[in-house]
């Protein structure tokens, strides 16, 4: 009986699915057995709980307006990943970026350019509950650029597994994905955390200027992690 137990502990840690560097969540819980060593005859009672773990969109919906609505009380986590707003001579420009949670006011979580961004530093580490709607904006903070908002086609929300934006685009003149970016994909998919959604912005160029190079929807990117916590 006791062989027996290591057994079937043994194939629960072998079968633990194997996922990204981002992603270390493997399946987690606890294998209870009443007695080691029984006599013959007599058998032991097993018990256990095993919890899988989820998606994203099992947490929170993305609407068609790149809102993210959480489902359930969620622990929330904002970085930022990267800033790719850089002419031809290498001059790094600023940009803004805005967050607001239900109905809180617009938060300023970064300004700054590319050399400024700390990917893991977080801009937000707050508790929101199920009904939170979440917006995000963000701009070149340059003379004559505007602010771009979640519901435009320049601010997308993408998830494990999604297409990343230079392959979305499909321009061959567009440009690579950006060095930033690289290591959240893997075989041309983005690689995140199970309970991750990045917000990919394009900040210099309008919907009607998709066919130029410079529309890579890679200008801002923002890392949110999600995280259940008890009702
Ligand atoms: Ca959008
Ligand atoms: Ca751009």
């Amino acid at each position: 009986m006791k062989f027996q137990t290591l057994l079937i502990a043994g194939s629960l840690a072998m079968s633990a699915p194997v996922f990204s560097d981002q992603a270390p969540a493997i399946p987690t819980g606890s294998l209870d057995v009443s007695e080691l060593m029984v006599r013959q005859g007599v058998a032991p009672t097993f018990s256990w709980n095993i919890e899988y773990p989820a998606q994203v969109t099992d947490v929170v919906d993305i609407n068609e307006d790149d809102e993210i609505i959480p489902k359930t009380k969620l622990r929330v986590r904002v970085s930022m990943i990267g800033v790719g707003l850089t002419d031809q001579y290498g001059t790094q420009y600023p940009a803004k970026v805005y967050m607001k949670l239900g109905n809180k006011s617009w938060d300023n979580i970064f300004s700054g350019t590319s050399s400024q961004v700390k990917p893991d530093v977080d801009l937000i580490d707050t508790v929101v509950k199920a009904g939170t709607t979440f917006e995000f904006a963000a701009k070149l903070n340059w003379t004559g650029y505007d602010y771009y908002y979640n519901d435009s086609s320049n601010i997308t929300v993408l998830k494990n597994g999604d297409t990343p934006p230079s392959v979305a685009a499909g321009y061959s003149d567009q440009t690579s994905v950006a060095e930033y970016l690289r290591p959240y994909i893997q075989d041309g998919k983005i690689a995140l955390g199970p309970m991750d959604v990045i917000y990919v912005s394009e900040l210099t160029h309008s919907q009607y200027q998709k066919n130029e190079s410079g529309y890579d929807m890679q200008d801002v990117i923002t890392l949110v992690r999600f995280e259940k916590v008890a009702e």
